[in-house]
């Protein structure tokens, strides 16, 4: 039987894909079970299961001499016909299709009642294994599945049916033909399918793809490809290196800056007046004689330098002598500080973390990108955390935000969900995290998370933060003892304007939401998670997140490990990773940001200053001080997305992650995460850069990231460069079975450099889309009925004899010509290794049809 000859052919022409026994059943590309054994594919394609016009077989070799005719049953016929006679004029060459019954598929030598039941067949199941006899061709049916929790139907069922309007009788032909047009469907539907097997979507190779790209256009060079040599090799290395990480230090501390305890010296402070003569002689002494007073500074503080800049190690050293003294509040380090443009906040010298790479490699480049972007009103920031206090730093941004902790036990304000994220404290006493968890008092954690993101720069008061204009949506899902996973999927969602029950709708989404917080996931993101932040993505919102504190490996962390996550381990002022920051051999850390790193240095000043709440339980005053930790780290890369938002509020959220990742700064030459050792990637692609990360956004502004999305049920490309067509396809309003394909292609946003527009059409009939930049094709388009313009995609060059315009880059078109099943469908792509798949598909090349940037 010719069906069975397809069958063993398409056997041998895709032999990677069959599983010895046990076959796959792909049916309406979204339910995957096994087979009876013998089998190897079946795909039957119900355009919608609702209506038995829509019913469709997969399209390919059904036309089996006299065996069976199928008729495409969902076509009314003047619009077939019509439009029929405008595809030809797309496509001349079309075969001819069998006529038949409006409805029905035509099975010679039987009757209408099995026709009938054919239609109502492929209505009803979306799939049917069968097992094929190939002795005969008596193939018959022997299980059929029912979807939607129908009743499974078994051989003996097939006597019997029950279609809409009445049961019809089965007779030995019309089973066997019933069985035969199955067969015939499943061997079209091997052929049918190869193209998107062949082209499943590749997340990590679509992403080295873009970063190639990216690199094409001269982002990102200096850096090597983010393909390390080898994960063996790199856990050799990190074992033989283990203890010989981090080499001797040579930051150079050029003071310290000191708080007396007494109010009245504090007071001279504030009259610009030093300390009293005897103070400073002890504090010299103990530093041996090579400390002298500066000069007063604000909050009470005074600042003393050394004669000669000492090595941290010797700095440290007098610091812990110097806090010995009962007359002292706080003593910190005072770093060596720069003047690019140096904001006139007075904390502003402790902020290291801030300070151009030139002098320290863990900072992170602001003061250059001050000049050109101090943030924007406009943008939104999520911060995931403890919730908020009053700060004269951020108050006048923040939004209302919502408190997502359910549990009243651990909520710490009577009660459950609340519209008030204020933070009040999340102080434990012993033992009530845990049998022997020591108390601890409150940490204001989210407090000086937002700090470091949005405090006001330049305000004369406290410290600068990353972006000044931003405005902070607090979202609170930490408390006493941590946050529930269940909470902080909620507030996640509702962050960037997602639905959760009993929540208000949020107002402001947020672009870039903060998650500086994790937990312990040995099998890496879990499955909620990973739903969840691909709701979050489809919004378009970056999400950065903490690798971690743990000195381990960050896949094992959530929601680190988790895919598509700007996951941000910590470095120190030098630029070598922080001795708790978790690290990755299997690329779970996206990049690395200060994170500082008091536990090695045993000195507050090697921390990140931000601000705080001066309570040790409930919140008391505004305050600031030094914390360290990954979750220090985080907000510096999601500071840095909201300034790169505010220059390109339009950025794609991909070219958002890649600007970032391909715009840091290489970490010190010894260090095991540098691009010259063969651990590069342990803590990312380098250290986030904030001027060079505006420099990529503003180099990219001129062009659109064109994305391709394929559709596995009805087997449709689609492209778009808009991300609001992303998002309604993301989130499934645009129907189940849409997967990224991660093909993407760069186009202009307008039509400057002489691009030109590019029309696009969707053609109900075949459910297709197709796209020109040929202002002549545009306009028959048009004329062509079934096909409705959509407008103007993108902007692109168009070719010249199928050459394109220097620097442009060809796109090339493709076509599956199968429009006699009225499944035309077109895709463009500027990758070759695409189009080979394709045309071994059996898809055909038509050419190059327009050029990308
Ligand atoms: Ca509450
Ligand atoms: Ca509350
Ligand atoms: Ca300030």
């Amino acid at each position: 039987m010719p069906g069975q000859q397809g069958a063993e052919r398409a056997v041998q022409t895709f032999p990677g894909r069959r599983q010895p026994g046990a076959g796959r059943l792909i049916a309406a590309g979204r339910r995957y079970q096994q087979l009876p054994a013998g089998l190897e594919s079946l795909k039957i394609v119900p355009r919608q299961a609702d209506t038995v016009q829509s019913a469709h077989l997969g399209p390919g070799r059904l036309d089996h001499g006299d065996t069976l005719r199928h008729q495409l049953a969902d076509r009314d016929r003047h619009r077939q016909r019509s439009q029929r006679g405008n595809q030809e004029k797309l496509r001349p060459k079309t075969e001819r299709m069998n006529k038949g019954k409006k409805g029905h598929y035509r099975i010679r030598a039987v009757n209408e009642a099995c026709a009938h039941l054919a239609t109502t067949l492929f209505h009803i199941f979306d799939a049917r294994p069968f097992s094929d006899n190939r002795r005969s061709t008596t193939t018959r049916a022997n299980r059929i599945t029912a979807p939607h929790g129908q009743t499974d139907y078994h051989p003996d069922h097939l006597s019997r049916m029950h279609p809409p309007g009445g049961s019809v009788p089965i007779t030995p032909s019309c089973r066997t033909a019933l069985a035969s047009l199955l067969l015939a469907a499943w061997t079209g539907a091997v052929h049918s399918q190869a193209p998107a097997d062949s082209a499943l979507p590749d997340a990590t190779a679509g992403r080295l793809r873009l970063e190639a790209k990216l690199k094409g256009m001269g982002i990102g060079t200096d850096k090597p490809f983010s393909m390390p040599a080898s994960i063996d090799s790199a856990r050799q290395i990190k074992r033989a290196l283990q203890d010989t990480e981090r080499p001797a230090r040579q930051t150079l501390v050029d003071g310290l800056v000191i708080r007396f305890r007494a109010a009245e010296i504090q007071a001279l402070s504030a009259r610009n007046m030093s300390p009293p003569d005897e103070l400073v002689t002890r504090l010299n002494s103990i530093a041996g004689g090579k400390l002298r007073f500066q000069r007063a500074m604000a909050m009470g503080f005074h600042v003393f330098r050394f004669a000669a800049p000492l090595s941290a190690i010797e700095a440290g050293a007098i610091l812990t002598e110097i806090r010995k003294l009962p007359e002292i509040e706080q003593a910190s380090e005072d770093f060596r500080s720069t003047r690019t443009f140096t904001p006139n906040d007075p904390g502003f010298s402790r902020q290291w973390n801030l300070a151009s790479p030139i002098l320290y490699k863990g900072g992170i480049n602001l003061p250059s990108s001050w000049d050109m972007s101090t943030g924007s009103t406009g943008t939104v920031v999520a911060v995931l955390d403890t919730g908020i206090t009053a700060h004269s730093e951020f108050q006048s941004r923040l939004l209302p935000g919502y408190d997502f902790i359910s549990d009243p036990r651990f909520s710490n304000d009577g009660n459950g969900r609340d519209a008030d994220p204020s933070d009040p404290g999340d102080w434990t006493v012993d033992h009530e995290c845990g049998p022997g968890v020591p108390g601890t008092d409150s940490s204001w954690h989210g407090t000086h998370v937002a700090g470091i993101l949005a405090a006001s720069g330049n305000n004369g008061s406290g410290i600068a933060g990353i972006d000044w204009q931003a405005r902070i949506l607090p979202v609170r899902v930490l408390g006493k003892c941590g946050g529930s996973v269940s909470d902080i999927i909620d507030g996640l969602l509702w962050a960037v304007g997602l639905d959760v029950p009993g929540a208000p709708a949020n107002p402001t989404p947020a672009r870039v939401v903060n998650m500086s917080l994790g937990g312990w996931s040995p099998g890496g993101c879990t499955y909620a998670y990973e739903e969840a932040l691909n709701r979050v993505r489809s919004t378009g919102a970056l999400i950065v997140a903490a690798a971690g504190n743990n000195d381990d490996e960050a896949a094992n962390y959530v929601p680190a490990a988790c895919d598509g996550v700007m996951t941000v381990g910590a470095v120190d002022h030098d630029g070598y990773r922080a001795s708790y920051s978790n690290y990755s051999l299997v690329y779970n850390v996206s990049v690395s940001a200060p994170g500082g790193d008091i536990s090695y240095y045993g000195t507050q000043g090697a921390g990140i200053y931000s601000t705080l709440n001066s309570g040790t339980k409930w919140p008391v005053a505004s305050t600031y001080g030094y914390y360290q930790g990954t979750s220090m780290a985080a907000p510096h890369v999601a500071g840095i997305a909201a300034l790169a938002l505010a220059k390109d509020p339009e950025i794609s959220p991909e070219l958002l992650y890649f600007s970032i990742y391909l715009s840091s700064h290489d970490f010190p030459a010894d260090s095991l995460c540098s691009s010259t050792a063969q651990t590069y990637l342990l803590c990312g692609s380098g250290i986030v850069d904030a001027y060079q990360t505006l420099l990529t956004v503003l180099a990219l502004q001129p062009y659109l990231l064109v994305t391709e999305y394929y559709n596995v049920d009805i087997r449709h490309y689609f492209r778009t460069g808009a991300r609001s067509d992303s998002a309604f396809i993301l989130a499934g309003n645009a129907g189940n079975g849409w997967r990224d394909t991660y093909d993407y292609f760069f186009a202009w946003r307008d039509g400057s450099s002489g691009a030109q527009p590019v029309c696009r059409f969707y053609g109900k009939g075949p459910n297709s889309h197709f796209y020109t930049a040929d202002a002549r094709e545009c306009e028959a388009v048009k004329g062509f009925e079934g096909w409705a313009y959509e407008g103007i995609a993108f902007y692109m060059k168009v070719p010249t004899n199928g050459i394109c315009p220097a620097g442009s880059v060809p796109v090339h078109r493709l076509y599956n010509n199968r429009f006699a099943y009225n499944d035309s469908n077109h895709r463009f792509t500027t990758d070759m290794t695409v189009v080979g798949q394709m045309m071994q598909a059996g898809w055909l090349y038509e050419g190059i049809k327009m050029c990308g940037a």
